[in-house]
């Protein structure tokens, strides 16, 4: 895809493909008879969708940073070279009746459950057109079931828990997925929620989306334990994928998702990649210098979208048909975004009443009750 100087991480600007590492996508791809098996069912409308997907997603990456770079919004997370882990999760679910909390990196969650760009650029601008009416900068639409989340890391864990069970109680076929920063995994909530999942054998998909590293703490400095002894220690299914490779990403969430469907509870599945940025935009300069340069060097290597464009020209989809895809994804995400920032004046709601406007006048997330199966 188009690499932007400035805009992409340094690593991201001259990509090309490395050999090895192609071929270590695909003998990951293919090492795992079960998995494998699970991949070839993807049709090559599903392997472009997921293509088109972690495109989206970088693109509206790109969007939000160009806006912060000319003071539109003052800063922004960003799931810059994880967008396999997002996309690659909730392209293994049933979008249509599954529930996801997204947290900071998955972003890209809300517009692949299908709530429209537009709503989303309009909730970064903080303008009534936005999901919550311009409140808060957390949003999501159970319309589209996902939940909005709120700024304490794990506490959608519980949640998330608390939402399969009622699945299970009312013999739903429906899973409840979230995702869990290696920060967050460090909240007593998780293991509440992990630990009552277990009990429960709750329809539940819990994703540890470990990129080294929570705000400018790494990894080592706040783990010395191994993750791959978690799942055990709670009773949980588990599984590792590489988080930069969106079939593995899949492949593991799907063997999940239907574990949990089929009634054999939940799962606590692993996936290891790495944050290209900062915490947030401004602090991109401290996290390089959090990290060793040459683990940006090799991590970069590993861009999720350029190895995963590599497989599939090796599967016969062209060059051109992937430009192709950018080409609409990039025009229907800048379009979105004009339109937002177009309405944003008359939308944004008077200061004296934004706040009672919103939340003090107790607007209601629209569909959460139809979503969770209740009456209004
Ligand atoms: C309970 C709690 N403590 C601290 C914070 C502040 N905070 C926001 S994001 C974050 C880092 C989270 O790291 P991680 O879970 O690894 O997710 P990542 O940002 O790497 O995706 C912190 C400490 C918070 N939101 N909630
Ligand atoms: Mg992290």
């Amino acid at each position: 895809m188009h690499r932007y100087p400035g805009i992409d991480p340094p690593e991201y600007v001259d990509w090309k493909p490395d050999r090895r590492l192609v071929d270590r996508f695909r003998k990951t791809v293919e090492a795992d008879r079960a998995r494998r098996a699970l991949i070839a069912t993807l049709d090559e409308d599903a392997l472009l969708g997921l293509y088109a997907g972690m495109v989206r997603f970088r693109v509206h990456d790109y969007t939000l940073k160009r806006w912060v770079k000319r003071g539109v919004i003052s800063k922004a997370w960003l799931g810059t070279g994880e967008e396999a882990v997002t996309v690659g999760s909730v392209h293994a679910l049933e979008r249509d009746r599954d529930v996801v909390a997204p947290m900071i990196r998955n972003a890209g969650a809300c517009h692949e459950m299908g709530m429209s760009l537009e709503t989303m650029f309009h909730g970064y601008l903080g303008t009534d057109g936005g999901p919550n009416h311009g409140v808060d900068g957390h949003f999501g639409d159970l319309e589209h079931g996902v939940l909005q989340p709120i700024s304490h890391v794990g506490v959608m864990v519980p949640v998330i828990t608390g939402i399969a069970h009622a699945f299970l109680m009312r013999k739903e076929p429906r899973v409840a997925l979230t995702w869990i920063g290696d920060g967050a995994t460090k909240t007593a909530q998780v293991h509440e929620g992990l630990n009552l999942a277990a009990v429960l054998k709750a329809p539940a998909v819990f994703v540890v989306q470990n990129n080294q590293v929570a705000l400018g703490t790494r990894l080592e400095q706040h783990q010395v334990g191994d993750f791959g002894v978690w799942p055990a220690a709670y009773g949980l299914a588990g599984g590792v994928a590489d988080g930069n490779n969106v079939l593995d990403v899949w492949a593991a969430v799907k063997q999940a998702a239907d574990r949990a469907r089929e009634g054999g509870g939940a799962s606590l599945v692993r996936v290891e990649t790495f944050r290209m940025g900062g915490h947030a935009t401004h602090d991109e300069a401290e996290a390089r210098a959090t990290f060793d340069a040459g683990l940006f060097r090799s991590w970069g290597r590993r861009d999720p979208i350029g190895l995963y464009e590599a497989y599939l020209g090796g599967e016969g989809m062209g060059a051109d048909r992937l430009a192709a895809i950018e080409a609409e994804v990039t025009a229907d995400v800048e379009s979105a975004a004009e339109r937002a920032s177009e309405a944003r004046a008359e939308r944004t709601p008077a200061g004296d009443r934004a706040e009672y406007a919103g939340f003090s006048a107790g607007v209601r997330q629209p569909g959460l009750a139809s979503r969770l199966g209740q009456s209004d």
